[in-house]
């Protein structure tokens, strides 16, 4: 198995994680251990946890090291991780998250918070309400950054790894509303100081079962509670503007480049847009994961046509990006017998992921008069799915059950003034 090969306790922090889940450790994270694997020091992570301490109780007891175990049909590869130094609850250790970020080491403070830790409204703008909230992540990066000032410390990167479309760019006006709103006298500052770099991130990283964890002792011969299973494709595109210091992670296989846009548009509407419709269109049709859904005859053709026909002609694509090479990719993904990704997981929080993965390419086919088929049927899926039994998990789960159930249920969700904005419209027969 392979281990950290550099000296763990040598390392300084130079990353604050907030949103410390399985997909922070099955990505980011390794990104960063092979990183200082190859001699670039003081790259450890704090990571927060804003909500759940779920993971600090994991990690914390096994100083912060972890198995990542990468499956797929060929077998399972287990890998040691050591970038994680410590994870902080923010709700019991507010103060210490505050004073990571605003430690002279601290060059990143990076976020994998889900669609909806970024707090919008409706209309994307932020909900300034929950963003003066406990659990909040402008709170403490706003504090963080307040404190840095006073030391007469630069400024920092704000790295969104999210799934967002331009999550660079949203993060900075979020964050600027903030500030604008709770500490006015920090904007120029902000402004001068800190970068918000776009990036597309991608691996596939299901929940940790327990299940999974027996497995991993099999191997390990001792009990990882922080296991995380992830395949073995993974891909990070960075915009390479940072306000300071950054890890030489395009030595270890992420891509810096000028423009993440085409890249992370593809991801999000052929990758996260075909998920989505799996999920929707899986769980009506009985199965519980996406390898199961894929080979559904039923399904399958259906989810070729989203990503070649529908999502592909909508991306701008940057020189050398093969779009119908990327979906075959993507049919090889879903298909992968080992991991067994629930579509109840992605299934959740549908308000937030639908309009960048569904509703703009729509609006864009409709914009030149054309009908989706595969995304119709998604959409006509996802209505189906709130109208059943099945939980939804979702910040607006009333409001959606309610207009779900409604007759004028595409009008109240889709319409104008409806739960979901965006430029798509919803029309007799999508
Ligand atoms: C999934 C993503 O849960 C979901 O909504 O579509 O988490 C997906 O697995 C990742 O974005 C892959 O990079």
């Amino acid at each position: 198995m392979r281990t950290p090969d550099y000296d763990r306790s040598a390392q300084a922090a130079g990353i604050v994680h907030i949103g410390i889940g399985a997909f922070h450790r099955a990505h980011q994270a390794v990104y960063t251990d092979d990183a200082m694997g190859a001699g670039d020091g003081d790259w450890g992570i704090t990571g927060v946890s804003l909500r759940s301490g779920d993971v600090a109780a994991q990690l914390n007891p096994q100083d912060g090291l972890y198995t990542v175990s990468t499956r797929s049909a060929a077998g399972t590869d287990l890998r040691l991780i050591g970038a994680v130094q410590r994870v902080l609850v923010a709700g019991e250790a507010a103060q210490d998250v505050i004073d990571a970020i605003a430690s002279p080491a601290t060059h990143i403070v990076s976020f994998t918070v889900t669609e909806k830790g970024y707090l919008r409204a409706a209309d994307g703008s932020l909900d300034l309400a929950a963003a003066r909230g406990a659990s909040s992540l402008y709170r403490f990066v706003g504090a963080g950054l307040a404190a840095r000032r006073a030391a007469g410390l630069p400024g920092l990167t704000l790295l969104s790894c999210d799934n967002l479309a331009n999550n660079g760019a949203v993060l900075r006006a979020l964050m600027r509303d903030y500030l604008a709103a709770a500490q006015p006298d920090l904007l120029d500052w902000f402004d001068r100081e800190c970068r918000c770099p776009a990036t597309m991130i991608d691996r596939i990283v299901p929940a940790t079962t327990d299940a999974d964890r027996t497995a991993v002792k099999a191997v390990l011969g001792a009990r990882d509670e922080g296991a995380v299973v992830t395949e073995a494709f993974s891909q990070w595109v960075i915009e390479d503007d940072f306000a300071g210091p950054r890890p030489r992670w395009e030595d270890v296989g992420a891509e810096l480049v000028a423009d993440v846009a085409p890249y992370e548009t593809a991801k999000l509407r052929m990758l996260n847009g075909a998920h989505s419709a799996l999920a929707y269109i899986g769980l009506g049709r009985g199965h519980l994961y996406v390898h199961q859904a894929v080979a559904d005859p039923g399904i399958h053709p259906l989810i070729e046509r989203l990503m070649r026909e529908e999502a592909a002609p909508t991306i701008d694509a940057a020189p050398g990006q093969d779009l119908s090479a990327y979906a075959e990719a993507l049919m090889g993904r879903f298909a992968n017998p080992a991991l067994d990704h629930r579509l109840i997981q992605i299934a959740m929080d549908g308000s937030q992921k639908i309009p960048q993965r569904w509703l703009e390419t729509l609006a864009w086919h409709q914009r030149r008069g054309q009908r989706c088929a595969s995304l119709g049927a998604a959409v006509a899926a996802w209505i189906a799915f709130l109208r059943s039994d099945h939980p939804i998990d979702d910040p607006l789960a009333d409001k959606l059950r309610d207009a779900a159930a409604a007759p004028d249920a595409m009008e109240r969700l889709f319409g104008k003034g409806g739960l979901i904005a965006s430029d798509w419209r919803p029309e007799p027969n999508v």
